[in-house]
């Protein structure tokens, strides 16, 4: 594939629509608009054409039609934008124009954004933020999403990166300046103080998880003895037929997982298998399973059925007591909640306690890491700040301390695809797949 061919790919979505975007970018597109658009337009105004094959004079459709030039579009290079129809022959006739013309092709899956990052239009944290603002499924990851998108994170990383190079610049200072590497002492108070600035803004970065986590979703398992309604509750959270019910104790045996959007916020449910000894093999395995997705849940609604049931909730960072079938005469003991999944009693209030939990997990959609590739950056960067400080502190040798610092900000340029991210590139813009 040749960076400097001209690329196209329609950026909406599948199917038959009323209007369908096709994106032009690179040295063709002028020469695309001359001749399938009937002219050039004034740059970024729309302008209603007729688009015809240059072939044979043919129109093909009547189009909404800008020009883009670069280097202010979106990929930095000369744009082409087309509002056809969205029927299935009108865009297919079109991209078959448009893939005849000498150096043009069909863009790969997230080129146009590859291009965006290689141009310097985006940093990488800005294209995290554009994948993640495409994927998001509710209002707290698209409020996310769009403040990454913005900037929250990339911006932070080059303020970093600058602190760092302030303090770089002034170990070099000494190291030139004095013979015996000595630092004068208001310099080295200066120094030991920045380093702890930075390395206490990298903790306070670090200690808040809230952002990955919102890209995740809370995972909330369902656990309790057979029979307890554990897959009749998950049917009514979820509004539809997911999993089994049946009055037969050890139904469910595999996980199975519902993605939801409670109060914005995106929450996992994960129904299992009933809790308790058995000698059947495969339900061992399901009990199994469910023990260990109760321990990496966030939290756990454990289940109690009117008749009791043997066994305690499994060890889990958070457990909420449920008592279930509401509806039943029996019911009723105990239990921080009390719920029908057939009737609905209850079912507001559970809600709304598991709302106020993603809440609490997932905080407001405002924390500066969303990846785990910008903790493992992060952490590496806190690493060597603090290693640079203590031996600053220690009186080290001041090359080694500028060593240290360097690699701090090399970490920090990771977050921004300053340095070392081609293993990053291909994964992240192969998720960008829009009207493939
Ligand atoms: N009356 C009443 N019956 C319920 C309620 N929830 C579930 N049941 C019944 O209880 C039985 C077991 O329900 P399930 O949802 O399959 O229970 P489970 O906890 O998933 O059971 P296992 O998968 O075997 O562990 C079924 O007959 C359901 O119809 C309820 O709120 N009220
Ligand atoms: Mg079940």
């Amino acid at each position: 594939m040749r960076s400097d061919d001209t690329i196209f790919a329609t950026a909406s979505g599948h199917g038959r629509a009323a209007v369908c975007l096709v994106r032009i970018s690179g040295a063709r597109s002028r020469f695309i608009l001359e001749t399938i658009a009937g002219g050039l337009p004034v740059p970024r105004r729309a302008v209603l054409r007729l688009l015809r094959d240059p072939a044979t004079a043919e129109p093909l459709d009547q189009a909404l039609v800008l020009w883009l030039p670069g280097p202010q579009s979106f990929t930095g290079e000369d744009q082409a934008e087309l509002h056809i129809h969205g029927g299935l022959a009108t865009r297919t006739a079109v991209l078959r124009t448009l893939a005849v013309i000498e150096g043009c092709r069909p863009a790969e899956a997230g080129e146009f954004t590859r291009r965006a990052f290689l141009n310097g239009r985006m940093d990488l944290s800005r294209v995290e933020g554009l994948a993640d603002l495409i994927d998001a499924e509710t209002e707290a990851q698209r409020r996310q999403a769009l403040m990454h998108l913005g900037g929250r994170l990339g911006d932070a990383a080059e303020r970093w990166r600058d602190e760092i190079l302030g303090v770089l610049a002034m170990l070099e200072a000494c190291l030139d300046f004095s013979d015996e590497g000595d630092v004068p002492p208001d310099l080295e108070e200066e120094i030991i103080g920045r380093l702890a600035h930075l390395r206490d803004s990298f903790q306070r970065v670090l200690a808040d998880r809230s952002g990955e986590r919102l890209r995740e979703g809370l995972t909330v398992v369902l656990a309790g003895p057979p029979n307890a309604g554990k897959s009749t509750l998950l049917n009514a959270l979820a509004k539809r037929d997911v999993a089994i019910v049946s009055p037969i104790a050890g139904t469910t045996r595999d996980a199975i997982e519902v993605h939801c959007d409670l109060g914005g916020l995106p929450v996992v449910i994960v129904d299992t298998a009933g809790l308790r000894d058995s000698h059947d093999p495969i339900e061992q395995e399901g009990v199994a399973r469910a023990r260990a997705r109760a321990r990496a849940a966030d939290v756990v609604l454990w289940l109690v059925p009117p008749e009791g049931g043997e066994g305690e909730p499994p060890s889990a960072r958070r457990v909420l007591r449920v008592a279930t079938k509401a509806d039943v005469e029996e019911a009723g003991h105990g239990g921080d909640l009390s719920v029908s999944a057939t009737t609905g009693i209850g079912l507001p209030e559970l809600i709304r306690a598991l709302e106020a939990e993603a809440e609490a997990v997932l905080g407001e959609g405002d924390a500066v890491l969303t990846r785990e590739r910008h903790r493992r950056a992060l952490e590496r960067a806190h690493d060597a700040a603090a290693r640079g400080l203590a031996m600053m502190v220690a009186g080290g040798a001041l090359e080694l301390i500028a060593e240290e610092v360097r690699l701090g900000a090399r970490a920090v340029g990771e977050i921004t695809g300053r340095v070392d991210v081609e293993h990053v590139l291909d994964r992240l813009f192969s998720s960008f797949c829009i009207g493939k």
